[in-house]
């Protein structure tokens, strides 16, 4: 019998070496990752919240007592029963004083696997319960796209969900054009928790069938097959440009397929007028695009015609769509896609990232997990995720969304579990003006991270290892009975029972419980996952022998999968959900909503920050933040895997050889990036994987400002990102759209504070 635990990097095979528990990569995954290996580190265990915590001055003072000191002073250790009887009442006063749509629940976070314990679902249906709370729409991850595409060809999930798989593009693809590189280290991740990482050996067999690669990105590293790869190198946020004018060449050399544009697309006559450059007499052609993106002319057209002449598939980044406009390469993409033809046909078409996650090129069964219900929400406000730090500072101002126009709440309270702002927002210096807004702020964390510091109560949370749970996710094949593996650290609860706590204290427990313990959910979240198997054919064996098997596999169900086919062999027939059943390369609802930074089919639109922008100086570089290797986000920064990848203690910065030479930086030095927003030290690695221009600092490294000069030690690039959102239609995240100075070598280097405890008074 073997026992499992499951985490969005994988499924862990769970052994006992002399009577302490250790944790092995799954048999059947054929390329693990480290990063969940370091699960059980003892490095961790310092930086856990141990027993709940009161901020010094909002035990003294009661809410709204001196926030702006959040993150500054000191806490107070308690027992549970006082501190959930403060947490209750702060949110019994707020709904009575001003109502639930004070209430902040947005939550927005990746939390752990695990179908029950998933944190978003537990604070959410415990907020519901209590009257509702405003909510967030759409991820950090695909705030543009998530709003875009549904317009275009289908929702993301369900794009997702049907990717030409890896087996299919092996046999049929002739050319792979990856914007943004398919970067195995994203593909270590899916949420809800990998089986197989297929991602690597899906590439490398691409590669041995002799598909050619061709990487249209800022650095190389992030696309490896084995083989030659023709590394393309382009200035951030332009591959809009370099789209469009690989368009403009199908077009003017005839290589489009006019028959697939006048059975499966609307739009297309409005776009080329404006390639050809009918009415700003600007024609969008590869000396263009070269002007902007850097890319030889030369180089644009030829991509086009190969792109013309062989079965050819086009994948892109999410990175692109995290950016100001992000919304006009993924636009772009499938415009470019449609005009080829080859949408439907094994091997060619698009996909919306064959890198971010291990979830594309599954050929899986797409079935429906177990999930622990939310109730309903009876507060209508909403913010688009990314706006929190906008909605904080300015309650009553107007956003637009998605062709319509919404207000933001006046939050006093916020309740946060399952994530860390601290981590995923952008411009932490205007975060941290907003946050001492609210007069509560409650968070439910394993971790003393960047967040939990900056709370006003702090309720210690158990781990997956800490707890049973069922792991699942979608396309991965299996149901994981996540047997607990260790004890709870300190006095740590789950959320369940927290928030169960809490609902007893405001009258609304049974809503919450429903009178179930832990155990029984899981067997009740069992038997509906069973029933939803049962309408597509596949029957399940009963709760107690699926837990002491540990693991259901449905791979035995898999096929072949090419994205749209169907869609493609008879439009009329199989029509997509969008207003026309057709692709959409012209919009005529997105052009209703007249916005100049959406217009109505895809458009180079000049990014807020570029190295092409008309005031930028020699000494400006742009930042990319793209995702860590070595972590999730920020999840398990403190573990020797994630501390072994740093430079000097802090995250690496990657420069170019040139750009290093000129400023005097060598490898190794420590240097310091800063813009009008922020500064950040971080470690330098002086490469050339890197373009000139251009530098990297991965997300995820524990936010840590000195406290009296702001400085960021740790190398976050957070503290200089840009706080804008994408555009007025989807109001996104624009992290990648950043540039900064950098200089080095810095000496008297600062101690890191990051993963100690706060001080406890
Ligand atoms: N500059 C820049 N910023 C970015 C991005 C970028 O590309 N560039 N990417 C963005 C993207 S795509 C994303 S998705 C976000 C990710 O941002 P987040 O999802 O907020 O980041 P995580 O570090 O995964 O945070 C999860 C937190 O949940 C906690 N946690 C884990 N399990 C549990 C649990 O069971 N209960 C509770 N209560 N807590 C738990 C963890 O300890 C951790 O602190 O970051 C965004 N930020
Ligand atoms: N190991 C690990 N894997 C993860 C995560 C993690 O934290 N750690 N997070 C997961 C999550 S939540 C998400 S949303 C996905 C995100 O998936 P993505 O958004 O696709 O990932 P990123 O790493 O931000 O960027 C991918 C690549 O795009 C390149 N890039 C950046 N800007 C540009 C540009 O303007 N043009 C071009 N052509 N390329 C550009 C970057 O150099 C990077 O190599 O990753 C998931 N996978
Ligand atoms: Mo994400």
């Amino acid at each position: 019998m073997t026992r499992y635990t499951a985490s969005h990097w994988g499924i862990y095979e769970v052994e006992e070496k002399a009577g302490a528990p250790v944790l092995k990569p799954y048999r059947k995954d054929t390329a693990p990752s480290s990063i969940g290996l370091h699960q059980l580190a003892p490095e961790l265990s310092g930086a856990r919240v141990q027993r709940p915590s009161v901020r010094k001055s909002y035990l003294d003072g009661g809410p709204g007592s001196r926030t702006d000191l959040r993150g500054r002073e000191a806490f107070v250790e308690m027992g549970w029963d006082q501190a959930l009887d403060l947490a209750a009442a702060a949110i019994d006063k707020t709904r009575k004083e001003n109502g639930n749509r004070s209430i902040f629940g947005g939550s927005y976070g990746w939390a752990s696997a695990g179908r029950f314990h998933h944190a978003q679902s537990q604070v959410h249906r415990f907020l519901n319960g209590i009257g509702g709370y405003v909510r967030h729409m759409d991820s950090y991850s695909l705030g543009a796209a998530r709003v875009l595409m549904p317009h275009l060809v289908g929702e993301m999930e369900y794009l997702q969900s049907i990717h030409t798989s890896w087996d299919v593009m092996a046999e049929h693809t002739q050319l792979f054009i990856a914007f943004g590189g398919v970067p195995e280290k994203n593909a270590q991740v899916t949420a809800g928790g990998v089986a197989d990482h297929r991602v690597p050996g899906g590439l490398r067999q691409m590669a041995k069938s002799g598909v050619r690669f061709v990487n249209v990105s800022p650095v190389e590293d992030n696309l490896k097959t084995g083989d030659a790869v023709d590394w393309v190198p382009i200035r951030p946020n332009t591959d809009t440009a370099l789209m469009l004018a690989m368009a403009w060449v199908l077009e003017t050399e005839g290589l489009l397929d006019r028959s697939f544009l006048a059975r499966c697309t609307v739009g297309y006559e409005t776009f080329r007028d404006y390639i050809l450059g009918k009415h700003d007499n600007l024609p969008k052609s590869p000396k263009w695009a070269e002007g902007i993106t850097r890319v030889p002319a030369d180089k644009i057209a030829s991509l086009a015609r190969d792109a013309a002449s062989h079965r050819t598939m086009l994948s892109i980044a999410w990175s692109l769509q995290r950016a100001t406009h992000g919304e006009q390469p993924f636009w772009a993409l499938v415009t470019l896609a449609a005009m080829l033809g080859q949408i439907g046909k094994p091997g060619g078409g698009f996909g919306v990232g064959y890198g971010p996650t291990n979830q594309m090129g599954s050929p899986h069964l797409r079935m429906s997990g177990p999930t622990f219900s939310q109730g309903t929400n009876a507060v209508k406000d909403f913010i688009p995720v990314a706006r929190i730090a906008d909605m904080l500072l300015n309650p009553g101002k107007t956003f637009t969304y998605d062709g319509a126009e919404y207000t933001y709440p006046d939050i006093k309270l916020i309740y946060w579990a399952g994530g860390n702002p601290y981590h995923h927002h952008q411009d932490l210096n205007r975060l941290r003006r907003a946050w001492a807004k609210p007069d509560t702020i409650i968070v439910n964390e394993q971790f003393w991270t960047a967040t939990a510091k900056r709370a006003d109560i702090v309720f210690p949370v158990t781990t997956t290892l800490e707890r049973d749970d069922l792991g699942f996710a979608t396309k991965e094949a299996r149901l994981v009975a996540m047997a607990k593996v260790i004890p709870p650290a300190g006095e740590a609860k789950d959320d369940y029972d927290i928030f169960a706590g809490l609902a007893e204290r405001l009258g609304t427990k049974d809503l919450f419980t429903e009178g179930h313990s832990s155990g029984d959910w899981l067997r009740r979240l069992y038997a509906q996952f069973a029933t939803k198997a049962d309408t597509i054919g596949i029957s399940v064996p009963s709760f107690d022998d699926f837990w002491s098997a540990g693991l259901l596999d449905f791979s035995e169900h898999d096929k072949p999968v090419i994205m749209l086919k169907d869609f493609a062999e008879d439009p009329i027939a199989n029509p997509l959900q969008t207003p026309s059943g057709r692709i959409e390369i012209g919009s005529a609802t997105i052009d209703s909503f007249r916005l100049a930074d959406c217009p109505g089919h895809a458009t180079w639109i000049e990014p807020k920050e570029w190295l092409g922008g008309r005031s930028v100086t020699p000494a400006q570089l742009h930042l990319i933040s793209d995702q860590p290797t070595r972590r999730l986000h920020s999840q398990l920064d403190p573990s020797p895997w994630s501390r072994e990848g740093k430079v000097n203690g802090r995250e690496p910065v990657y420069i170019n050889t040139q750009d290093a030479a000129i400023r005097g930086i060598t490898d190794g030095d420590v240097v310091e990036l800063s813009n009008a927003r922020g500064r950040c030290l971080a470690g330098a690695i002086v490469s050339d994987v890197i373009m000139p221009g251009v530098v990297r600092l991965s997300t995820g490294a524990w936010y840590d400002p000195d406290p009296d000069t702001d400085l960021e030690l740790h190398g976050n690039p957070n503290a200089l990102t840009l706080d804008v959102p994408s555009s007025g239609l989807s109001q996104g995240c624009s992290a990648h759209t950043c540039l900064v100075e950098l200089r080095g070598p810095v000496n008297d280097l600062p101690d890191i504070s990051a993963f100690d405890p706060p001080v406890f008074a």
